[in-house]
């Protein structure tokens, strides 16, 4: 049973995003990729962990600004540490939203924080209650809750509730969890804790990111944390254009504008310098690009028969290559779309050269075009003994 349907995204591109190895986006950028964000639907932002830089706390301030004029309408939100200098300057840069997070599993409080369980509860107490002294909206989020004891994990969220947390973040903070335990997770947490919203992390360490966030959604979450192109720390999180386009396929939920996720999707592949694959979901060069005589064949009569919805959807168009998977419906398709008139003769010439061209991975226009214009200076009688020879 799906109890909540009205989830949406918080696009975490300029905080996760930017801790991909080798991602630096600039003040400028940073502005641009949040309004871009506004634009695209998103219900939250989160725009940088101030104390990691000046450039980072710059970009806040300017992107509060401009939410400030009108410019942006999804909610803003900063990141921070469970430390009194964080909270007090993601506070002092006007966002909505304070987002505290503390790792409490037994490795990072035995490795990392060296806290005991009780000294970890009242650190987060304590960071909770500064924030909304000051009169933020705040989220809290136990790093590594997927490797949390139960019981202490819900300690860590009641403590936070009683502190004045209206959200908590649940961070699969190493990419370690698997959708059905994740639907009963989040299912047992709405049920525990029925004054509170529940927000998923998921990391893609094991591919599930997606999977793991569309569960935590029929558990009752609501709110997906993502970033374009799946940006994040090492192989990123669940990537804003796949859920965007899986919560509309799977719950009809709408919780971005489909035909804005090409522009943002290339727009972050630019500022952050990674290249997206081209077999990449939903924005890759080859999502709606069909190969295989069968499939293409299949969707000239019918886009259903190998495409789970329609590329027009997000403004973008199907296509076929032409090497020597190819059959002939397919590429007389691509001769007429080219205007290029042949015989059947001259187009069983031409298939019958695709096709003993294996090491031409895909035929471009302009090769076609002029295999074409040598078939047709010559006779097809001659061009046919030919081929057959060579
Ligand atoms: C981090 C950790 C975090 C926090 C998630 C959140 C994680 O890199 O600071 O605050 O929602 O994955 O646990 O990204
Ligand atoms: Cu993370």
């Amino acid at each position: 049973m799906i109890t909540k349907r009205y989830a949406g995204i918080l696009d975490t591109t300029l905080r996760e995003g930017e801790q991909t190895p080798g991602v630096n986006f600039s003040v400028e950028q940073r502005v641009m990729i949040a309004r871009s964000l506004s634009d695209l639907g998103v219900r939250m932002i989160e725009t940088g962990h101030p104390s990691v830089s000046p450039d980072v706390l710059e970009g806040i301030r300017q992107i509060v600004r401009m939410k400030d004029q009108g410019m942006i309408s999804s909610e803003l939100i900063a990141h921070s540490r469970s430390l009194a200098s964080d909270i007090d300057l993601a506070v002092s840069t006007g966002v909505d939203r304070v987002a505290i997070f503390y790792g409490v599993s037994g490795s990072h409080l035995s490795s990392k924080t060296h806290r005991t369980q009780e000294e970890a509860l009242q650190i987060i107490g304590e960071g909770v209650e500064r924030a909304r002294s000051q009169g933020v909206k705040v989220r809290f989020t136990p790093e590594d809750a997927s490797r949390t004891d139960w019981d202490y994990l819900t300690d860590v969220i009641r403590t936070a509730e009683s502190a004045g947390a209206d959200r908590i973040g649940i961070a699969d903070t190493v990419g370690i969890m698997l959708p059905w335990r994740t639907r009963a997770m989040f299912r047992q947490l709405s049920r525990s804790f029925p004054g509170l919203e529940f927000d998923i992390h998921a990391h893609n360490d094991l591919g599930n990111a997606v999977g793991n966030s569309l569960a935590a959604v029929e558990g009752g979450a609501t709110i997906v944390h993502a970033t374009v192109n799946g940006l994040g720390e090492r192989v990123g999180i669940t990537p804003t254009q796949v859920i965007a386009v899986a919560l509309k396929y799977h719950m009809s939920i709408e919780a971005a504008d489909l035909t804005k996720l090409a522009g943002v999707s290339e727009m972050v592949e630019r500022f952050s310098g990674i290249k997206l694959q081209p077999n990449y979901p939903v924005t890759g060069r080859y999502a709606f690009v069909h190969k295989s005589g069968v499939h293409v064949a299949g969707i000239m009569n019918n886009p259903s028969t190998y495409e789970f919805i329609d590329p027009s959807l997000f403004g973008r168009e199907r296509d076929f290559t032409i090497d020597k998977y190819t059959g002939k419906h397919a590429l007389a398709s691509r001769l007429s779309s080219l205007g290029l008139k042949c015989s059947g003769n001259q187009l069983d010439i031409l298939m019958e050269r695709i096709k003993s061209s294996p090491e031409t991975s895909s035929f471009t226009d302009d090769a076609i075009m002029a295999m074409v214009s040598e078939l047709q200076t010559v006779s097809v009688d001659d061009v046919s003994t030919q081929s057959r020879i060579t």
